[in-house]
């Protein structure tokens, strides 16, 4: 079918595309244009907002998407994804504009992926708790297998690509240093996965307990991850599983966005966990800022 390898051109991130990423995008933006529910989309791989086609029916809502997230795992056969984020439009007619894209995480009226693992799963929120559904191939339906999921408030995993070590703020390392269990006064070692694919990292971590992180680091100083169509969707399933979301300062769902592909720093994941990084953080920066003799950032 001549979907493996590279469709030999980059995106608007500069990154190389993949023939299942143009393929994807497609194929969502065909599936969604014509059935009069959304007035503008956003996706990863075009560079500007994607209005509904002049003889289409505009709808009233937003929808925003990475359309196959964690691609450089598509050729080695690893987990991938597809991540989605639905708002309702702020502007009161027409085919869509900026400002309808450019909503705080908190307006989002719904958000899930779908997961191409071992299984097919798609998860979802309409901000009554998550639920997930696991595609039955011989009916070609997905079926509710499960239902209100809770993400627990400690977790077992902590996810995140230590390559960056080096690279990172000595708050990101200090924390990272305790999940090693490193650390004295913070005693719960974790174990490590990373698979470089969000969904499937992140999947893991709500089902299981853990921590996902993408900080910033020296090459990437606003994180890597897209606040809009990766992390801010990320965050509503996180917290409407109990878990939190973070980008080290700010909760993820509070982010006003200023562009369609802005980036975010992610910490994601068990409620406990997210909160000892977001400590961390806060605490090394502080006592850095208090022995250059400047003031504690919080007084
Ligand atoms: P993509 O949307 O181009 O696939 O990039 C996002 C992916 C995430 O799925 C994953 O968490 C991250 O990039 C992995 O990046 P790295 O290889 O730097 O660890
Ligand atoms: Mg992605």
């Amino acid at each position: 079918m001549d979907i493996l390898g590279s469709a030999q051109n980059r995106n608007v991130q500069g990154e190389e595309q993949q023939k299942l990423d143009v393929l994807a995008n497609e194929t969502i933006k065909e599936s969604l244009k014509f059935t009069g529910r959304v007035c503008v989309m956003g996706s990863e791989e075009d560079e500007e907002m994607i209005p509904i086609p002049a003889q289409y029916r505009p709808g009233k809502y937003v929808v925003l998407f990475d359309p196959l997230d964690g691609s450089s795992n598509i050729d080695v056969n690893a987990a991938v994804g597809t991540i989605f984020s639905v708002y309702r439009r702020v502007s009161d007619h027409g085919r869509g504009s900026l400002a309808d894209i450019l909503q705080p995480g908190v307006q989002q009226v719904a958000a899930g992926y779908v997961m191409y693992g071992s299984s097919t799963m798609l998860v979802y929120t309409t901000g009554q708790g998550v639920h997930g559904f696991t595609l039955d191939p011989t009916i070609g339906e997905f079926l509710l297998s499960h239902p209100n999921i809770v993400t627990p408030a400690v977790g077992k995993y902590y996810s995140v690509n230590e390559s960056n070590f080096a690279r990172w703020d000595k708050g990101v390392q200090t924390a990272v240093r305790g999940f090693h269990g490193d650390l004295p006064e913070y005693i719960q070692g974790k174990n490590s996965r990373y698979i470089g694919s969000l969904v499937a990292d992140f999947h893991r971590d709500l089902i299981a307990g853990g921590i996902f992180m993408y900080p910033a680091d020296k090459k990437n100083p606003n994180g890597k991850l897209r606040l809009l169509y990766e992390c801010a969707p990320m965050a509503f399933i996180a917290e409407q599983a109990g878990g939190a979301a973070t980008d080290g300062e700010q909760r993820i769902l509070e982010r006003v966005p200023a562009s369609l592909h802005e980036r975010s720093p992610l910490v994601i994941g068990s409620r406990d966990d997210v909160r000892f990084v977001a400590d961390t953080i806060a605490r090394v920066r502080d006592s850095a800022l208090q022995a250059v003799g400047r003031p504690d950032r919080r007084s």
